[in-house]
């Protein structure tokens, strides 16, 4: 059979392998290994699977008149008609998709989208995801067994891991990052050993003052392992509040004068990293960082845990949200309780105004709640809180006691976890032994409650609305969230502005 090509005409003589691989494509003047004969016009360009070329190897050579490969005879005559693109080596076996370009232009630009896709195919294909019960028992090899810190989403499946196998003594859920690294230093103190610090790096400010006032090597030279995951790798999409600290986090760890690597999903390169660490702890006493980029472990679940109470979070702040007025502004905390909130506005169609989103910065919605309830005393202001955010920073409960503002309610949806970045448990789960109430109330709020049913958020409600704040209610709430839960749409900035024009409406 015969095809005469067209420019920019793809030709399919053999379905590929890898439809990833269908931008790649072979030239030749004429293929004749598919038993098909196909002639191009000249003078073409052409993006060409299979070379032995490495991509680097390859812009070198660029452009380069040359011969096919396979299908097209050295010394052909249609040979020096066209310029000859190849693509990386990997790809080879993968031929049998045709694109010819009019100029060398078009074809670069069709090669670098092929290397892309290729590079992003071959990361995936190549590099497995790291098994935390194997990175696990490298570090319990490299002599680290004691676990502390914050969760987060990229390290969840580790967590995950540890959570379900490290006993209690050592491995410890902290309320914040440098409660962390503090407690890592205890542990030094007392045994010599060196443990593991794991955070988000949202929560690498939380770390810099114990780690530069009491880690670092000009002051007790402490070492410690931080496990820090990567949110706002440049490069990787992710939400605004992680961009900024994405950039800056090596840089931050430079300054710091603290080692920090990539955490290679590569086993056997993981276990040098960890030689490398084990050896620094030698030498130099101090703390050493490995950067976890999305995706490097595979999966590891936290069992699920029989429902303890009978709402969701959602269930309890569309309950919360419907008592409310429409002149109350609303400061909502980290993680998927603002997704949710943001989510319920758009079903009513209401805007989004009324809502601060506090997207980053947990533990600190509700200082801003008390930032804006001190400045507008004529509104009411709500701040919506989760158990773990509370725990972080919960210092916040004294001043907010303290200062004893009328128009300041606080609600605190406790479900016992982390749940936003994987459901690993916070001490406030621990019902019998902690209580949220009775915290705030010996902080100085005027009163404070818990409630379990939408009825009893009903008439929770009613209470809290008819005496003067500081008061708080406490949602004793389940695990869990819708999966197909988005994310908000509106910028930042839009979210501050509309904010802000609704605070002075
Ligand atoms: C300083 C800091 N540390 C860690 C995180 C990662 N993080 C985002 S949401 C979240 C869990 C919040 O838990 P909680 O307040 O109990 O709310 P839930 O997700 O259970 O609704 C964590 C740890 C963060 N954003 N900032």
């Amino acid at each position: 059979m015969n095809s005469e090509v067209q420019y920019g005409k793809r030709l399919e003589l053999k379905q590929s392998p890898c439809p990833q691989f269908q931008l790649q494509s072979r030239f030749c003047s004429r293929d004749t290994r598919h038993g098909q004969t196909s002639r191009f016009p000249t003078p073409a360009t052409v993006v060409s699977t299979g070379s032995a070329l490495s991509p680097l190897r390859f812009r070198e050579q660029l452009p380069r008149y040359g011969r096919t490969e396979n299908g097209g005879r050295a010394g052909d005559k249609s040979a020096s008609d066209y310029r000859h693109l190849y693509t990386p080596s990997g790809a080879r076996g993968v031929n049998g998709v045709y694109e010819i370009y009019e100029t060398s232009s078009k074809a670069v630009a069709a090669y670098d989208a092929a290397v892309y896709v290729w590079n992003s195919h071959h990361r995936k294909m190549s590099s497995a995801p790291l098994n935390p019960a194997v990175f696990y028992q490298a570090l319990q090899d490299s002599g680290i067994n004691f676990f502390c810190g914050v969760p987060d989403s990229l390290l969840k499946d580790f967590c995950a891991y540890v959570t379900q196998t490290v006993p209690e003594k050592n491995h410890i859920i902290t309320a914040n990052e440098g409660s962390a690294v503090a407690l890592a230093a205890g542990y030094h103190l007392a045994t010599g050993k060196t443990g593991m610090v794991y955070l988000q790096n949202s929560g690498l400010g939380n770390t810099v003052n114990p780690l530069m006032s009491l880690a670092a090597p000009g002051v007790y030279s402490i070492p410690l392992l931080l496990l820090i995951g990567w949110r706002g790798e440049p490069g990787v999409k992710d939400e605004p509040q992680h961009i900024t600290q994405g950039r800056i986090t090596e840089d931050m760890l430079k300054v710091m004068e603290i080692p920090c690597h990539v955490l290679p999903q590569d086993e056997t390169k993981m276990k040098q990293l960890l030689s490398e660490a084990r050896h620094h702890f030698e030498e130099k006493k101090s703390p050493f960082c490995l950067l976890v980029k999305s995706k490097t472990f595979s999966a590891c679940k936290l069992p699920a845990q029989p429902p303890m109470f009978p709402l969701t979070r959602e269930d309890a702040l569309v309950k919360v949200v419907d008592c409310l007025t429409p002149n109350d502004p609303i400061v909502s905390s980290t993680g998927m309780l603002s997704r949710e909130l943001f989510e319920f506005r758009v079903s009513k169609n209401m805007g989004h105004s009324r809502d601060f989103l506090t997207v980053g910065s947990m533990g600190l919605a509700s200082s801003i709640a008390l930032g804006i309830a001190l400045n507008k005393p004529d509104r009411q202001v709500y701040c919506l809180d989760g158990d773990g955010a509370v725990l972080m920073h919960m210092g916040a409960l004294a001043t907010i006691g303290q200062r004893g503002l009328p128009n300041l309610r606080h609600i605190v949806f406790n479900n016992g976890a982390h749940d936003s970045v994987g459901g690993q448990p916070t001490e406030a789960g621990h019902h019998d032994t902690l209580s949220i109430p009775n915290i705030a109330l010996a902080c100085g709020y005027r009163e404070a409650f818990s409630v379990t049913t939408e009825d009893e958020i009903e008439t929770g409600m009613k209470r809290l609305v008819s005496q003067p704040g500081p008061v708080l209610m406490e949602v004793k709430i389940r695990l869990g969230s819708r999966g197909n839960l988005g994310r908000p749409t509106r910028t930042t900035h839009e979210n501050k502005g509309d904010f802000m024009a609704f605070l002075n409406s």
